[in-house]
């Protein structure tokens, strides 16, 4: 039986010319309409305001996606912003990148200026990026209904099924696939939503609650690059398709020293 194709949707929202908000996916045709209508109403009922431009665009991909699994996924607790940014310090320096990187991007994704897309960053801190105010966007990822369907059942568990876990751990298993990308921090732009993440490719997706304080309307993501061609790796970010098509394992409440000493081990 020949596969059914694919398509990319993406939306972007925005409201008197500032982004507000945007998603990104790959879906069978059958659920083409239903996305639509689901990136609609996100677009208009965000907690950034309600958008006055909505842009969607679908396409056909030519190619079959790469199928990759998931990364794991777990928490780690901090009672503040500050003993949140000390656990993404103690795990991202872990993987070689320097404590003066890792600063510069809690810098720039705390100084209040809103990106579309990721700050790329080399190991020192100096940013890799062709457009600065824009970012890198990283489009053209998804899941197979098999592998969503686990994966909200592994969520469920935590009471944390919701589109906004699920769309995260995509993207960041897409990145995280690619062999110079050594890490990423991500912070919610959004104002209600303090809880942001790290990953690194041997240690997973790790979910930090509390990394910002509530009412804070900006965010943003850095990949930290170990180096290569910027290009190649943009031209992955944006264009490869890719599914998700198997769960890593999912645990609630871990602490740093059992990542760092799994990922010694291992
Ligand atoms: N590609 C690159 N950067 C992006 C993308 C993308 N597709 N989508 C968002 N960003 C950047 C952009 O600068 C946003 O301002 C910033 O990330 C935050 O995006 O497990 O909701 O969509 O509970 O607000 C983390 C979930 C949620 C943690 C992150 O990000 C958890 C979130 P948002
Ligand atoms: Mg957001």
């Amino acid at each position: 039986m020949p596969k059914k194709p694919y398509y990319s949707a993406r939306m972007r929202a925005a409201k008197s010319g500032l982004h507000i908000s945007g998603a990104e996916g790959i879906f069978e045709k059958a659920d083409l309409l239903n996305i639509v209508k689901e990136y609609t109403e996100r677009a208009f009922t965000h907690d950034k305001g309600r958008a006055n431009q909505i842009r969607i665009s679908i396409e056909k991909l030519d190619a079959k996606p790469r199928k990759i699994s998931s990364l794991p996924l777990c928490t780690i607790n901090a009672r503040n912003p500050n003993a949140a940014k000390k656990t993404a310090v103690k795990i991202l320096s872990s993987v070689g990148i320097t404590e003066r990187a890792i600063e510069e991007a809690f810098r720039a994704l705390t100084i209040g200026i809103t990106m579309r897309g990721a700050i790329l960053m080399d190991v020192e801190g100096v940013r890799l990026e062709p457009d600065l105010l824009r970012g890198v966007r990283v489009t053209r990822m998804g899941i197979t209904k098999k592998a969503s369907a686990s994966l909200s059942r592994k969520l469920a568990r935590f009471g944390i099924n919701n589109n906004t876990v699920k769309e995260a751990l995509i993207l960041a298993s897409k990145v995280h696939k690619y062999r110079l990308v050594l890490g990423e921090l991500c912070i919610s732009d959004d104002p209600n939503y303090t809880t942001g993440y790290i990953a690194t490719r041997a240690c997973g997706y790790i979910r930090l609650p509390r990394i910002k304080k509530r009412g804070i309307p900006f965010g943003g993501r850095a990949f930290f690059i170990a180096g290569g061609e910027v290009k190649e790796l943009i031209k992955y970010l944006q264009n490869t398709s890719v599914m998700i098509n198997d769960i890593k394992p999912c645990k609630g409440i871990v602490t740093a020293e059992e990542i760092l000493k799994r990922k010694s081990r291992s």
